[in-house]
Formats: C-alpha cells, sequence, structure tokens
C-alpha cells in the first residue's frame, strides 16, 4: 500500500502553538491586523479545531483517517460508522472496485443527485435571517396580526437576488435586485416578493416569458450570460413601449448597486390592507435602507465582477457577522379609492409609481438582518418565495401582474424543489401552529395524526383535527366584479412615457449622464441598427436632450418619435426621492477604506487613518506588494489583507496611499499599483496621497488632474479630514469634465 509519510502530514493540534502552521499569514506576528479588527476575519489562534490529522495517523501511518477522541464519527447516511472513506472496496489493492460497497455508492448517488434546478428568473441570490420590528401601529387598516403590537419582533428572513443571470453569474451585473422578504407571522407567512425598483418592465403577467426569454442569453449561442446588451432584449424592448419607464430605472446606477444594504425595496404592485370589517385601504410597500442609497458606476462594475464576482455576497456577509446589521424601515403608502381615481394613471399598473410628493410615506417597521445562513443550500436555495403569501388583513389589488405571479410561484415551487411538501423544509415551515389535512407526496414530514383526515368529519374534538374558522381565518376583499370576458389592455395604462420622463429629470446631472452611457453603452452591443433606431425612438418621448446624446453615441440620426399609444399625461414635477445621490448616506458609516501601503510608510499617518476610521464606523483592509505585509516607519508590522492585484482600488469605496519614497518608486513600476490610482481617480472616489506616494500617481499620469478631493495625508490631523471628506462617497465633478458621447448634452 503507498504510504503517506507523517512529516507531510498538516499537524494541527486543537489547541497551542501548532495551530500557528494553520493560520493565514496575516495572523502571525502582526501588530496590526490587515483589516478592520471588528471584521469577520480568519479563525484566531484560539480558536477550537475541529480536526486533527496527526494525532490520527499513528507512526508511519497510513491514509485512513480515524475520527479522534470527542470528534463525531463518520456515518453513512444511514448511521452506520465508517471505517475508511479513503478507498473505495478493491479486490486486491489493485484489482477491480467491488458493486457491493454500500459506502461508496451511497455518497456517489448522493453527489450525483446534488443540484435542483435552479431558479428560472433570479437564479443568483443570497439570504440572510433577521426579525421585523413593528414601530407604529397599522391596526386603524389592517387586522393582520403583525400589525397591530408596536415592539414586537417577528422572525424574518430575505433573498436578494439578480434576475437575468445564472446562479454563478456575477453581483454586479446590470440588473434588477430580487428582495424577497419573508416574514413569519403569527397568522402565517407573509411573502413579499419585491425588487429594488418600484416598477416593472410589464403590464400583464402573459408576458413574462416573453421578457425573460429576451433577457436572458439567447438560444442558439447561449450568451450573453448576465446581460441585457443584445439584440433580442432590446428587440423586445423597443417593441414594448410600457417598458420604458423602468428601462430609465435599470440603465440608472440603481441596477449597479454598491452593496444589497444600500439598495431600496419595493413591493411594486398595488396591494390592499384590509381591517376586522373588510374595509379595503391600498398600500404600496417600501423598504428605505437605513444606510443610506449609493450605486456604483459602469466601469467599476465591470471591473469588480473580476476582482471579486461575490463582491455583494461577501459584503452582506461580512457586514452581518461584524455586527454591522443592515436595517431598513418599512414604508407605506396608504390611499384609498378617491385617491386611485383621481390619480393621473392607473393604481393597477406595475409600470406606474405614486410619487412619495404626492402620498407620503408612513414609517410603520423596521427589518434587521442580524444572522448569516447555517448553509446556503438549506436556507437560501430551497427558501420558496409565494406572492400569495398573505396573511388575513394583507389582500391583493387587480394589478394583472401580480394575478398573474400569484399563480405562478406555487407552479415554480413544485417544479423546483421536487413535492408540494416544500412547506416542510425548515427554511419554508412556518413558525405559528398549523393544521390541515394536505398528506402524503414526496418527501411527507408530518403527515396528521389521528383517524380522521378530511373534513367535515364528526370524530369529535379529540379525533377530529382542525376546523375552519370564519372569525379569525383570511377573507377576501369584497370586490364586485363585473364585465364581459375579454383579452384587453385597458386604456388607462396607456401612458408609458409620462413617468419615464419625471424619472429622468428628477436625477441629478452625474445620473442623468450615467442613464445615457448606459443607453449608448447596452446599444452598443446590439448589432441590428434598426432595433437600436427603434430604442431612440421611444427615447424621443422621455427626454430630447438624452435621445440626441444616445443617437449621437451610436453615430445614428435621430429617427422620427415612436408612435403614442396616447398623448403624454402631464409634464411631471420632478420628484427628490427618485435619485440616488439626493438620498445618499450622511456619512463613511459602514463604508470601506483600501489603504495601500508599502514598507516604511510613516506609522503615524497610518495609525491615525485608523482611528479615523473606526470613529466613523467604517471598515478598513490593507493592500501591500506582498501579502507578508509591510514594516511601517517606526518598525510596527501590517498584515495585508490583499496583494496589489487582489485588492484593486473598484473594491473600496476610498482609497489611501501611504508610501515610502522607496516604496513609491517601487509602485511606479507596477501595473496594479498604477491601475490601482487610476481607477480609483477615474471612479470619482476620494484619494487620501502621503507626500512620498505622489511619483506613484505621476507615473499612473494622473498628477496633473487631482482635484480637491485627493487629499494630502502629511500628518494625523490630515487623516481626520480625508476620512471626514469621504462621508461625500464620491466627487463627481470629475467626470463631468469628460464626456464622450455627448456633443449635444447639455445637463
Ligand atoms: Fe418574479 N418570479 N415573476 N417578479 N420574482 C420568481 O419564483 C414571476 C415579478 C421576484 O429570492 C420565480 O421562486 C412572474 C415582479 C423575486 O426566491 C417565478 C412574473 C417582481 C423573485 C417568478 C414575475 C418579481 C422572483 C422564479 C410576472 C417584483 C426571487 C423562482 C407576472 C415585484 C424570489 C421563484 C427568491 C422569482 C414569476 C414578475 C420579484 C418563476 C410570472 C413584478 C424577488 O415564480
Amino acid at each position: 500500500m503507498a504510504k503517506t509519510p507523517a512529516s507531510k502530514t498538516p499537524s494541527a493540534k486543537r489547541s497551542g502553538k501548532a495551530v500557528d502552521k494553520l493560520l493565514p499569514p496575516d495572523l502571525i506576528g502582526a501588530d496590526i491586523g490587515g483589516e478592520s479588527p471588528q471584521k469577520a476575519g480568519p479563525v484566531p489562534a484560539d480558536a477550537e479545531i475541529s480536526f486533527s490529522y496527526a494525532e490520527t495517523q499513528g507512526e508511519g501511518g497510513d491514509t485512513r483517517q480515524v475520527a479522534g477522541d470527542g470528534i463525531a464519527t463518520l456515518t453513512t447516511q444511514q448511521g452506520i460508522p465508517v471505517a475508511d472513506d479513503q478507498n473505495s472496496l478493491k479486490q486486491g489493492a489493485r484489482g477491480p472496485t467491488l458493486l457491493e460497497d454500500s459506502h461508496f455508492r451511497e455518497k456517489i448517488f448522493h453527489f450525483d443527485h446534488e443540484r435542483i434546478p435552479e431558479r428560472v428568473v433570479h437564479a443568483r441570490g443570497y439570504g440572510a435571517h433577521g426579525f421585523f420590528e413593528l414601530t407604529d401601529s397599522l391596526s386603524d387598516v389592517s387586522r393582520a396580526d403583525i400589525f397591530q403590537r408596536v415592539g414586537e419582533r417577528t422572525p424574518a428572513f430575505v433573498r436578494f437576488s439578480t434576475v437575468a443571470g445564472s446562479k454563478g453569474s456575477p453581483d454586479l451585473a446590470r440588473d434588477v435586485r430580487g428582495f424577497a422578504v419573508k416574514i413569519y407571522t403569527q397568522e402565517g407567512n407573509w411573502d413579499l416578493v419585491g425588487n429594488n425598483i418600484p416598477v416593472f418592465f410589464i403590464q400583464d403577467a402573459i408576458k413574462f416569458p416573453d421578457l425573460i426569454h429576451s433577457a436572458k442569453p439567447e438560444p442558439d449561442r447561449d450568451f450573453p450570460q448576465a446581460q441585457t446588451a443584445h439584440d433580442n432584449f432590446w428587440d423586445f424592448i423597443s417593441l414594448t413601449p410600457e417598458s420604458f419607464h423602468m428601462i430609465m430605472w435599470t440603465m440608472s446606477d440603481r441596477a449597479i448597486p454598491r452593496s444589497l444594504r444600500t439598495m431600496e425595496g419595493f413591493g411594486v404592485h398595488t396591494f390592499r390592507l384590509l381591517d376586522a370589517a373588510g374595509k379595503s385601504t391600498f398600500v404600496k410597500f417600501h423598504w428605505k435602507p437605513k444606510q443610506g442609497l449609493q450605486s456604483v458606476v459602469w466601469n467599476e462594475a465591470v471591473k469588480i465582477n473580476g476582482a471579486d464576482p461575490d463582491f455583494h455576497r461577501r459584503d452582506l456577509w461580512d457586514a452581518i457577522n461584524s455586527g454591522d446589521f443592515p436595517e431598513w424601515e418599512l414604508g407605506v403608502q396608504l390611499f384609498d379609492d378617491a385617491f386611485a381615481d383621481s390619480f393621473d394613471f392607473d393604481v393597477l399598473d406595475a409600470t406606474k409609481l405614486i410619487p412619495e410628493e404626492l402620498v407620503p410615506i408612513r414609517i410603520v417597521g423596521r427589518l434587521v438582518l442580524d444572522r448569516v445562513v447555517d448553509n446556503f443550500f438549506a436556507e437560501t436555495e430551497q427558501v420558496a418565495f409565494c406572492t400569495q403569501n398573505v396573511p388575513p388583513g394583507i389582500d391583493f389589488s387587480n394589478d394583472p401582474l401580480l394575478q398573474g405571479r400569484n399563480f405562478s410561484y406555487l407552479d415554480t415551487q413544485i417544479k423546483r424543489l421536487g413535492s408540494p411538501n416544500f412547506t416542510h423544509i425548515p427554511i419554508n415551515a412556518p413558525k405559528c401552529p398549523m393544521a390541515h389535512f394536505q398528506q402524503d407526496g414526496h418527501m411527507a414530514m408530518r403527515n396528521p395524526k389521528g383517524r380522521a383526515n378530511y373534513e367535515p368529519n364528526s370524530w369529535g374534538a379529540t379525533q377530529g383535527g382542525p376546523r375552519q374558522d370564519p372569525v379569525r381565518g383570511f377573507t377576501s376583499f369584497a370586490e364586485v366584479a363585473d364585465g364581459p370576458k375579454q383579452r384587453v389592455r385597458s386604456e388607462s395604462f396607456a401612458d408609458h412615457y409620462s413617468q419615464a420622463r419625471q424619472f429622468f429629470v428628477s436625477q441629478t446631472p452625474i445620473e442623468q449622464k450615467h442613464i445615457g452611457d448606459a443607453l449608448v453603452f447596452e446599444l452598443s452591443k446590439v448589432e441590428r441598427p434598426d432595433i437600436r433606431a427603434r430604442t431612440v425612438s421611444h427615447l424621443l418621448h422621455i427626454d430630447a436632450t438624452l435621445a440626441a446624446t444616445v443617437a449621437h453615441g451610436l453615430g445614428l440620426a435621430l429617427p422620427d418619435p415612436a408612435v403614442a399609444a396616447r398623448e403624454p399625461i402631464t409634464d411631471l414635477p420632478p420628484s427628490d426621492k427618485l435619485s440616488i445621490v439626493k438620498n445618499g448616506p450622511a456619512s463613511f458609516k459602514g463604508r470601506k477604506l483600501g489603504i495601500l501601503v508599502t514598507d516604511g510608510a510613516d506609522a503615524a499617518i497610518f495609525k491615525a487613518l485608523i482611528k479615523a476610521v473606526d470613529a466613523e464606523e467604517a471598515v478598513y483592509e490593507v493592500i501591500a506588494p506582498k501579502i507578508a505585509g509591510v514594516t511601517l516607519s517606526d518598525g510596527t508590522t501590517v498584515a495585508a489583507k490583499h496583494k496589489i492585484d487582489g485588492g484593486p482600488s473598484v473594491l473600496f469605496d476610498a482609497v489611501a496611499v501611504l508610501a515610502s519614497a522607496e516604496g513609491a518608486a517601487l509602485l511606479s513600476l507596477d501595473a496594479a499599483a498604477k491601475g490601482f490610482a487610476t481607477d480609483a481617480f477615474a471612479h470619482c472616489k476620494y484619494i487620501g496621497i502621503s507626500a512620498e506616494a505622489k511619483p506613484l500617481f505621476a507615473k499612473a499620469g494622473i498628477a496633473d488632474d487631482l482635484d480637491e478631493a485627493c487629499l494630502p495625508l502629511a500628518d494625523a490631523g490630515d487623516a481626520k479630514t480625508f476620512i471626514a471628506a469621504c462621508r461625500a462617497l464620491r466627487y463627481w465633478p470629475r467626470e463631468l469634465k469628460v464626456d464622450l458621447d455627448a456633443e449635444k448634452r447639455t445637463y
């Protein structure tokens, strides 16, 4: 039998010095860590290591690994202890593998069945646990139990997602983000399955398969992945004018959020709240991030996708594990039939929103995410949201998109999770008592006990099982519906451009520029000129300058305006709430500073920077030429979190470069270091620069361009000033100076 020399086997005792050998270099002998200490990081030196090779190998040990004292014995799924998990059963050391090896068969067969179908949309997602807390009672308008008692907390699970990409696609695709919330109320699960954009592409659910087919990779070639920048998507969009309001949102930086923590969530549709008497109030649901709104820029998103395709999930994981729990307020817009009748648009049309200026948002609760999942598959992958899951006191409107969704989700979960018993999976099971007569089926875990499995029955209180409850039970709004059976779209849905225009004029100049840039980029990937032109023909109804800019960027003659389904309703006033920049945070809290540092860099400034970052409740990570770290001017060693090419500036909200003269000379020779500087500059970031680091910026070709957002780091006081400046997040005037597309752009 081949032998593994004991000396080559990793040696890890469960505690004590030997553990050091397994630790990442940044924890060995470092005086200062390479990242903010409160961040989730590598295993601390005194941590229990739950495995031990050396103890179990024996002198001149063989390849078998036997569980040691206090460590669970490996078993089959049937609980049979396993003696050897390294070698299949063979007839002789070099002979054939034997079919009778049931442990091997079980292991391989199980592996073969590990995959379940990924979601047909929203395949890539990330979830976390938390709670919902009511802060303002809604008992005046809803009988829902969850809205009654201020201060009460209800467990919740949230899954964020992108829409078009596959499960393994990058986080920073330009896309809508799903914002699906499951609240485990005392009257059953409430699934508010929303997005980070308050409107949708289409008005009727029957168009959903077409929309998604067009956005996904094209069927003959199976590319592009996780992108809408291709012919099929824009072909469908340019033939579907109702989508243009949503297009304004998806071409804005809303579709490339900085973090899942810095985006809003919307229920999108109009729902109803019902009080005990059955009186209905219309409602739109909003999640407002306490972290403020923030996005990245497109060129940055493209690079983040390469540098860290898991950027969003890592950010959420790190924030929660470090105790910086993301939080959103639940806001409701409440309105009655009178408002609905007087509103310029149809409240049943999911391509329209109700401006907050018209119906202010009432904050009624908060959602806090305070626990990451124990297991991604068991929780995030298997969680099954269904729009039709609403407790008594919440009901649906006749929005044809919502009505269609209420069919789709149950069907999709049965297919995806393989059985109508997907509600038995712990993440999907309600946390309130349940009693019903649904039974059997694949993977049934808890069939009802007792004699009766039907009702009505006469088996009495103990044997007869549950009974319906007309008082507590779910009741629908007693709406009177009438009219001929027909396939039509209401005339009240016909204005496709007014709110698209309102969105555009509500943006700051930099946000408007980004919308123009995004449209030019997307359409530049479209090969058919007629599709490009048809798209621009709709933009002419939204904003003439935007249309001209896009046409110019594409080298296209301005087409005639598209034939509109109806005249615009009115020139709607700008709404500040629609801008990201106007709703950003007032601090650098929860943001990340990247500190590029070399040997011999000024220790006092470095320490002052860290102090200022801590005071701001932000985090930092150290980037150095070598992952082993650097030695500062006073001899302090600092561990690095990243080597320069592993920690490009796109991963940070702001950067500082602290170098010695020799260090800067070295950095000036390195492409990754120069890219660090030019990208930070191009992406309008705040940059702190020590005097010695300036040659790097000279070699990177931007020394002459440095502006007031490139701050000196000459002493500890500067460090504080720099971090205070970072609160502005970006210095947009830098980008507004450059505009390749827009000969005619005036915004
Ligand atoms: Fe979905 N959608 N959707 N959707 N949706 C799904 O359900 C569907 C729509 C949304 O994290 C699917 O479990 C139809 C609007 C989110 O698990 C599926 C229509 C909004 C998620 C489905 C829509 C959403 C989904 C695929 C047109 C925002 C991810 C996998 C009427 C308000 C939930 C699954 C998660 C997922 C159908 C339109 C949000 C196929 C038919 C509008 C956040 O059931």
